[in-house]
């Protein structure tokens, strides 16, 4: 909602802020040591598992454009683009049916805590521009248009559960006037090709009002962990595109614990190869993020000291369809937390509410699920690191340094004929256990560069059993046990 009348308090805020800033320049120009940096993503990286959440306008059209489905597969946040529709008539047809509940966010929240999810991060702003809060450089928000501030009563939910938070902010924006959709050739835009309705544009005045606006998120909500930028092109990026390091800067000088993602940026340098959602680097300069944003795609392997986080949606759209049945299977979904968790990195696993902000029956059936296992085998999930094997053919691994020993956890996918596991590693064994079945008797042996393992004749668990090791020292890993070439 704009306002003219708070011009006065506003304008001393800025000259305290100016004040406050100066007097510490060191602190907000200085660069961040290993250390601090270490302790910065401490939280993150011991986290593993995260909730996304796509909602907004696009919610209450779910897939639907004039009675018809636009499709049963893709992202329906996307539907504005879809079926190329300017920003007004979007708007008129998708502002009366997106209705949100009071108490939308407990659900999501309640449902995150019981999956085993640390942090949940919900879209602030989506492409098609409209705002979750109340905010005073837009009428197209969530204050203007419901008299509600929707981040507000989100951020509430969230602390409520103990789970960090953040904020999916898109710099892409379908709605605003001065947003220069010609300037790229590869981001999307429903104009794309068309002339600006209103003539003439001047991207430097949406970059003034996307600063303002993301200035907003990170003053008005108390400490935001996560804010995650989407998404740039390679011909639109960065400073050119968004005036990022600005961007980057102020944001971190209101929340200098805050951790971002590398999508303001799509270069080399900044972990990205090309675009698609496959077009990912395993490696990034932490100039341009904390960590690298691989979609729908889990990395072939992990790199040491990388930080990546896997998004993945839970059918084929991350915005609410009511067409798109293509669920998961909670073994998939157990799966990729486990194999994302043995390379090292995060799983953020999307939620598409409805307009009133509820969840499908797939959507609770699916967290629970996940929520069940994690109750069982978390600890071999959190605060954990990749997995020291080169390949296990039977499943995947983490691993924890507990003292002058090692603590080392296999998740097996497929359980041995006759119950003798193989693993590819000699080792001076303390203890051994099955997560789901701990009074079960699993004795140990050697054989050759193998250590043996007798297990029960069926899995206690057919997703994935945990079996936890407590190694005396590190283990003698046979590193020659390599992932076969795919055919
Ligand atoms: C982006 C969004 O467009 C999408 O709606 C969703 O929010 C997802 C998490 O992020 O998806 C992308 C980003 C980049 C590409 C494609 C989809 N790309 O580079 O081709």
């Amino acid at each position: 909602m704009k306002t003219t009348a708070r011009f006065t308090a506003g304008t001393v805020a800025c000259l305290l802020l100016f004040v406050s800033v100066s007097a510490r320049p060191a602190a907000a120009g200085a660069a961040e040591n290993p250390a601090e940096r270490d302790a910065r993503m401490r939280w993150w990286r011991e986290a593993r598992f995260g909730m996304f959440v796509h909602w907004g306008l696009y919610s209450g059209l779910a897939g639907t454009w004039e009675g018809k489905p636009v499709g049963d597969k893709g992202g329906m946040e996307w539907i504005q683009q879809r079926v190329k529709a300017d920003t007004g008539t979007y708007a008129k047809k998708a502002i009366p049916l997106f209705k949100p509940a009071p108490g939308f966010a407990k659900e999501w929240a309640k449902l995150a805590k019981q999956a085993g999810c640390k942090y949940i991060v919900l879209t602030s702003k989506h492409h098609d521009g409209f705002a979750l809060h109340d905010s005073k450089v837009s009428d197209y928000d969530a204050g203007s248009v419901l008299n509600r501030d929707l981040i507000r009563e989100f951020v509430d939910a969230a602390r409520a559960e103990g789970l960090r938070l953040g904020f999916y902010h898109s710099v892409i924006d379908w709605h605003h006037d001065q947003y220069e959709y010609a300037l790229s050739k590869q981001l999307p835009h429903p104009l794309k090709g068309k002339p600006y309705p209103n003539g003439k544009r001047d991207h430097a005045a949406y970059l003034k009002f996307l600063h303002a606006q993301a200035d907003e998120l990170v003053s008005n909500y108390g400490p935001v962990d996560v804010l995650w930028w989407d998404y740039s092109s390679q011909d639109f990026e960065g400073d050119a595109a968004w005036r990022a390091f600005d961007l980057m800067a102020a944001v971190r000088a209101k929340q200098p614990a805050i951790i971002m993602n590398n999508r303001l940026f799509r270069n080399p340098a900044a972990g990205w190869k090309s675009m698609g959602t496959d077009g990912f680097a395993l490696s990034i300069d932490s100039k341009y993020g904390d960590f690298i944003t691989p979609e729908q795609h889990i990395p072939a392997t992990g790199m040491p000291g990388l930080d990546f986080e896997v998004c993945m949606t839970l059918n084929t759209t991350w915005g609410y369809s009511a067409h798109d049945h293509a669920w998961k299977s909670d073994e998939t979904l157990i799966r990729n937390l486990v194999d994302i968790a043995s390379k090292g990195g995060n799983y953020l696993l999307n939620i598409g509410p409805k307009a009133d902000g509820s969840l499908t029956p797939e959507t609770v059936k699916a967290f629970r699920a996940i929520g069940a296992w994690m109750a069982v085998n978390g600890e071999s999930i959190y605060e954990t690191a990749a997995s020291p094997f080169p390949y296990l053919p039977w499943g995947r691994s983490t691993a924890r340094k507990d003292g002058s020993g090692v603590t080392l956890y296999l998740h097996v996918f497929d359980w041995p004929a006759g119950g003798e596991l193989k693993v590819p590693m000699k080792a001076d064994i303390a203890g051994v256990r099955l997560l789901a079945a701990p009074d079960t008797k699993v004795a140990v042996t050697a054989d050759g560069k193998h250590t043996v393992l007798r297990l029960p004749a069926a899995a206690p668990d057919k997703i994935a059993t945990v079996i936890k090791l407590v190694l005396k020292s590190a283990p003698k890993i046979d590193m020659s046990v390599k992932q076969p070439a795919a055919k």
